[in-house]
C-alpha cells in the first residue's frame, strides 16, 4: 500500500464515482475539484484506488487518468483480495474505500451517496455491511434516490449504523434535500459530530457515523421531478436485463440522459458540498486529538 498523505488530517475519497459514477472527463475534473476544496479547508485529500494490484492512498491526477484509460474493475470490500491477488486495476466503492481507510488509519470519508437496498429484486450493497463494521465518519447526501430509501434507512438501523442529519430532521434523497423519511438524530455543528465520534471511541462502538448532508439549495432537484426519470430508467434496466454491479452506474447515467444533464449537475454539486463538510470534520477531529 502506498500512502501519500498525513492520515491524521486526511479525508478519504472514493474512485468508483470517478470511473463508474460520472462520465469521463467530468469524473476526474470533479475529483480534482473535491481535492482542492478539501485542501482549501486545511485538510488533506486521499483519493483511493488500485493500480496493478497496488493500493494507492492519495492518487495523483495522472494515476486517476490511468484508471480510466487502462480500465478498472468496480470493487467492494469483498472483491479487494481478488483484484490484489490478480494485480488488477480497481476503482473502489464506499465499502472498499472504507476498508482501505481503516488500514491507513483515516477516520473521515466523503462520498456522494452510499449504496443501499435497491427497489424490486434482492440487491443490497456491501456498503451497508461495511458501515456496520468500521468506525469512521462518512459524509454522504443520504443514499442514492434510485434506491428503496425507506428500506435502506431501516437496514441502517438494523446494522447499528449511527445516522445523523446535518442541519436536517430528514434523511436526504441525494438529488433532493428531503425524502419525507424522518431521522431521530440531528446535529447542527461539526463540533457535535466530533463529540459523537469521541463517545463512539469511548464505548468501543464498531460501526460508522453516517453524516447525512442534504444537497445545497442551488443544486437541488425536487423529488417528484426526479422520480419520473428514476422509474423510466428502472424500466429500461429491467428490459435490458441489467443486474449486479452494473445497476447503479447504468441508472445514474440513464437518469442523467433523461434529465438532460440536470442530475449530473446535482451530483457534482452535492459531492463538492460533502467534500467541504468532510474537510471541516477532519480538521476538527485532529485539533481535538
Ligand atoms: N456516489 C455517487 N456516485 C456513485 C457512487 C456513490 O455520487 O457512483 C458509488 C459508490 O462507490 C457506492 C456505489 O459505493 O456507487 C454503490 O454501488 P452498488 O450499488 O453496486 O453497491
Ligand atoms: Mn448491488
Amino acid at each position: 500500500m502506498i500512502v501519500r498523505v498525513d492520515t491524521r488530517r486526511a479525508v478519504a475519497l472514493e474512485t468508483t464515482v470517478v470511473a463508474h459514477g460520472l462520465p469521463d472527463p467530468i469524473g476526474i475534473e470533479t475529483a480534482v475539484d473535491m481535492e482542492s476544496i478539501v485542501r482549501s479547508e486545511g485538510a488533506e485529500p486521499a483519493t483511493i484506488g488500485v493500480l496493478k494490484g497496488e493500493v494507492i492512498v492519495g492518487m495523483t491526477r495522472a494515476e486517476l487518468r490511468r484508471l480510466l484509460d487502462e480500465g478498472s474493475v468496480k470493487v467492494g470490500a469483498r472483491e479487494l483480495p481478488f483484484v490484489l491477488a490478480k494485480k488488477l486495476n480497481a476503482d473502489t466503492t464506499v465499502s472498499a474505500t472504507m476498508r482501505i481507510s481503516k488500514l491507513a488509519k483515516i477516520r473521515v470519508f466523503v462520498t456522494g451517496g452510499i449504496g443501499g437496498v435497491h427497489q424490486g429484486e434482492y440487491d443490497v450493497s456491501q456498503d451497508l455491511v461495511e458501515l456496520s463494521k468500521n468506525r469512521m465518519i462518512v459524509v454522504s447526501a443520504g443514499a442514492k434516490s434510485i434506491l428503496d430509501l425507506r428500506t435502506t434507512v431501516e437496514a441502517l438501523e438494523t446494522l447499528e449504523v449511527i445516522v445523523v442529519g446535518y442541519k436536517t430532521d430528514e434523511f436526504p434523497a441525494f438529488y433532493s434535500a428531503s425524502s419525507g423519511i424522518k431521522l431521530n438524530m440531528r446535529v447542527d455543528s461539526v463540533e457535535e459530530i466530533v463529540q459523537i465520534y469521541r463517545w463512539m471511541e469511548k464505548i468501543d462502538f464498531d460501526g460508522a457515523l453516517l453524516v447525512a448532508n442534504p444537497i445545497p439549495k442551488e443544486s437541488e432537484i425536487p423529488y417528484d421531478e426526479v422520480q419520473k426519470w428514476i422509474e423510466d430508467a428502472e424500466m429500461e434496466a429491467n428490459r435490458l436485463g441489467i443486474v449486479g454491479k452494473e445497476v447503479t452506474p447504468f441508472l445514474l447515467s440513464k437518469i442523467s440522459e433523461l434529465s438532460g444533464g440536470k442530475t449530473l449537475k446535482a451530483n457534482i454539486g452535492l459531492l463538492k458540498n460533502n467534500a467541504s463538510l468532510g474537510a471541516k470534520i477532519a480538521l476538527a477531529l485532529e485539533e481535538n486529538l
